[in-house]
């Protein structure tokens, strides 16, 4: 309600969702909160959809850019998709009818490193953003704002757009005051400053988000959930593949190249990824901490159990019963918890300086070890890079997990060549599938190639992959990285055909 907003400038623009969204002009660029679900504004993009729907059926043209942190919910994402509003989208998605459109050709699309999208604004790499839509948990009495469930972009959004929507959402807990770090310290280069995170609990900024109150157009009350999709419960694969990577990381503590505390942790959302929390909170490992940017159900469990001291994101991302608990324990979880803008919590800097243990799910990956994240069959996007890249590339540790087959072993996610690259074979240290794992550190490719395939291939396909791999060798003109390129993408087309591999 109104108690949450004291500057006193702001409860005159208080007005509806409507009245907000029709203040967004055709052709705008259109900053919105949102980070995998959390904080992402919950009224004004369907006021805005409904709006759009009803200028399209009048043959009026309005469409909007969408810039947001990474995926959102239906209330956004899929309202303005689904209305057909959206010109242009960045940096990530995950929406079924916002791919849908993209693969149709019908939407617009860039796929951007997640670290990558503030300062290409502040470069003026993206164009002018005119909109800010970003959803608050409260406003101070200076007009700076407490942030809700996810940081991501928003400083940026705040700082650059011409105009600020703000949605005041009720819902979110009062108790996330505090828990935010808001660094203003970053800068442009020539003259950019070092980021002073040494360790993944430091404090370096502020908990609030600054906000010139004369740039608030509107003010919007909601009292809505973020949306907490939930996780199935690790299934038989997922438990495997987090087997392997703990007694992998056992493994590298007992050689010396991890303290026994490991180093920290980036997982990215998912179910592999929650198995592997899983595993950590059955496993010997203590005084973890994470850098990382989704804090989803595995994290708060770890926490709770008392084996993560730390966890810093951008976002929560959790499901039904750990949302409830978070609300109800907050003041438990909150000396753990930092959530920063994406631009930190993302930044190459901070995770080479403090050595992340990264670990990402992939679509797949070929036998010498480049990974494709985001395109099934090469075209049809999935959903985006989102930081894997910033985390992969920068890591201590760089290890990327899968089932070995999808769609019912029609498809095999180990492939004599990827259809897209996301991560080289110079970003990737492991992979991991039920199978087993493959260590691929300080190997040739064709040393690689061989590991990959006994493996992590599923034994299905290893035989074709071994066959392959060998008319390679016998065939390419070089034997560096032995391909025979007329064959290379035979998998793909045969899945085309046959519909299977
Ligand atoms: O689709 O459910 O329709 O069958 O892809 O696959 O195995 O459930 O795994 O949820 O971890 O997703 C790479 C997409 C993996 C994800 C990707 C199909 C499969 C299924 C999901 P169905 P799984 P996950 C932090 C880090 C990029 C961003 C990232 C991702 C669906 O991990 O988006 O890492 N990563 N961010 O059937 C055809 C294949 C396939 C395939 C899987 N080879 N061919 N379909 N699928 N492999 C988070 C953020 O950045 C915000």
């Amino acid at each position: 309600g109104s108690e949450r907003i004291l500057c006193p400038a702001l409860p005159g623009r208080i007005m509806s969702a409507d009245e907000a969204a029709s203040l967004i002009p055709n052709g705008a660029n259109v900053g919105m909160s949102g980070f995998t679900g959390a904080g992402y504004p919950k009224a004004v993009p369907q006021a805005l959809a409904r709006r759009i729907r009803a200028l399209h059926e009048r043959g009026e043209k309005y469409r909007i850019g969408v810039w947001t942190g990474a995926s959102t919910a239906p209330e956004l994402d899929g309202a303005l998709a689904e209305a057909d509003g959206v010109e242009l989208r960045l940096p990530y998605q995950s929406d079924p009818t916002c791919r849908r459109r993209i693969n149709a050709g019908e939407m617009e699309y860039i796929d951007i490193h997640l670290s990558h999208v503030a300062q290409f604004v502040w470069f003026g790499f993206l164009g002018h953003l005119d909109v800010a839509v970003v959803e608050v948990s409260g406003v101070l009495e200076d007009g700076r704002l407490i942030p809700s469930s996810s940081v991501g972009n928003n400083k940026t959004w705040l700082e650059q757009a011409d105009r600020v929507i703000l949605e005041v959402n009720g819902w979110q807990s009062e108790r996330l005051e505090g828990m935010h770090d808001i660094w203003y310290g970053a800068s442009r280069p020539p003259r950019r400053q070092p980021i002073p995170i040494l360790a993944p609990g430091d404090r370096i900024g502020e908990p609030y988000l600054r906000c010139p109150p004369e740039k608030v157009i509107a003010v919007v009350e909601t009292h809505a959930p973020d949306r907490n999709s939930a996780f199935t419960p690790p299934g038989g694969d997922s438990r495997r593949i987090a087997g392997h990577i703990l007694e992998f990381l056992e493994h590298e503590v007992g050689r010396g190249r991890l303290p026994p505390e490991l180093l920290p942790l980036q997982s990215g959302v998912g179910n592999i990824a929650n198995a592997v929390l899983a595993g950590l909170g059955e496993g010997p490992f203590e005084n973890l901490t994470a850098y990382t940017e989704v804090l989803q159900d595995g994290m708060l469990d770890l926490i709770r159990c008392g084996r993560l001291e730390t966890a810093s994101a951008t976002a929560f991302s959790l499901g039904p019963e750990a949302l409830a608990d978070l609300n109800a324990n907050l003041e438990r979880y909150r000396g753990h918890i930092i959530l920063r803008p994406q631009e930190t919590s993302n930044h190459p800097e901070v995770i080479r300086r403090l050595g992340v243990i990264a670990m990402n799910g992939l679509i797949e990956a070929d036998i010498y070890g480049n990974v494709n994240s985001t395109h099934v069959m090469g075209t049809r996007i999935m959903n985006g890079i989102g930081g894997s890249g910033d985390f992969a590339r920068n890591a201590y540790l760089s290890i990327f997990m899968t089932p070995s087959t999808a769609k019912g072993g029609a498809i095999s996610a180990i492939v004599p060549m990827v259809s897209h690259v996301d991560h080289t074979e110079h970003d990737v240290q492991v992979i991991v599938t039920e199978q087993g794992l493959a260590d691929l550190r300080g190997l040739s490719p064709k040393q690689r190639a061989r590991l990959v395939i006994e493996n992590c291939a599923h034994p299905d396909y290893r035989p074709a992959l071994r066959d392959y791999y060998r008319r390679a060798l016998d065939g390419a003109p070089g034997r560096h990285t032995p391909h025979l390129l007329e064959e290379a993408f035979g998998w793909h087309l045969r899945y085309g055909r046959d519909g299977h591999m």
